[in-house]
């Protein structure tokens, strides 16, 4: 992808329920909803094994109270303080994992979204179950995946598979249309790189943000510089979702950062 969208004037076949009209969607708003992507009977055999990996959680995974978003438990001592947030290393958990993430129907959409059939999976970042419990989940400030990841091109592309419907009020994704293109200048995000809330541009922004009301089997393919956010689940069930990232075989991580620790998967 050169200058962040997608090149069209590839001749592939476009895949089953993914229209040019989609493709148009993904280079204008940054993401893309792909309804009924994944298989009922996948979803089923991915949630049982999901179940069974949060009760009693199993490692490796990250807390709540590890990654302290406004509404996580203090510290591992606090009320829910072992609530988990996300059962990492999704790929290497189990075979249900892998059959999604090299599935013809997501590669498929990637080889046309990245204009390449040569794709890899990164090891090192999404490549999880995120969770939000019940009472003790916490919310995700505006941001872009991009921000602590390090490649030769910002260009790669994550897939967001829901296995229980999505909403804001479950803490469902939040995405601002458009701004994988925008180019903000430092000032306007904080310390942490999320976008400053005092800051009217950045309130007009965000005023014009869209929730992915999503059903268990839909997928969202989202630009890693959209920018996105989520709110704290405030129903009484876990929301699960898969997520994944890839990128382009020639888009290579930089040696000794955070995006290199593992090796990518080629798909
Ligand atoms: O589920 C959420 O809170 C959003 C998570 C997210 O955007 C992220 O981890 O990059």
């Amino acid at each position: 992808m050169k200058n962040t969208t997608t090149d069209l004037s590839s001749s592939q076949p476009l895949p089953a329920g993914v229209t040019d009209d989609d493709m148009d969607r993904f280079n204008r708003d940054g993401f893309l909803v792909v309804p009924g992507l994944a298989a009922k009977d996948l979803c089923r055999s991915i949630n049982r094994v999901v179940d069974d990996s949060l009760d009693p959680p199993l490692a490796p995974l990250e807390f709540e109270a590890d990654i302290l978003y406004p509404g996580a438990p203090k510290n591992k001592a606090a009320h829910g303080g072992f609530t988990p947030r996300r059962l990492l290393h999704a790929y290497t958990r189990d075979e249900v994992f892998r059959q999604w993430a090299r599935s013809q129907s997501v590669v498929a959409i990637l080889s046309r979204l990245m204009s390449t059939d040569r794709i890899c999976l990164s090891q090192n970042h999404h490549n999880c179950i995120m969770t939000k419990h019940p009472g003790y989940s916490s919310l995700t400030s505006w941001h872009q995946d991009v921000r602590y990841w390090r490649f030769d091109r910002p260009e790669l592309v994550s897939v967001w598979l829901a296995l229980v419907d999505e909403y804001p009020e479950n803490g469902g994704l939040l995405l601002i249309p458009g701004s994988h293109t925008s180019d903000l200048g430092r000032g306007r995000l904080d310390a942490s790189l999320f976008l400053r809330t005092d800051l009217k541009s950045n309130r007009d922004m965000i005023d014009t943000a869209v929730a992915a009301t999503l059903s268990v089997g839909d997928a969202v393919f989202f630009h890693c510089k959209t920018y996105h956010a989520a709110g704290r689940n405030q129903i009484d069930q876990i929301k699960k979702s898969l997520v994944y990232t890839y990128r382009a075989i020639d888009n290579q991580p930089i040696p000794d950062t955070r995006s290199a620790v593992y090796c990518d998967i080629e798909i």
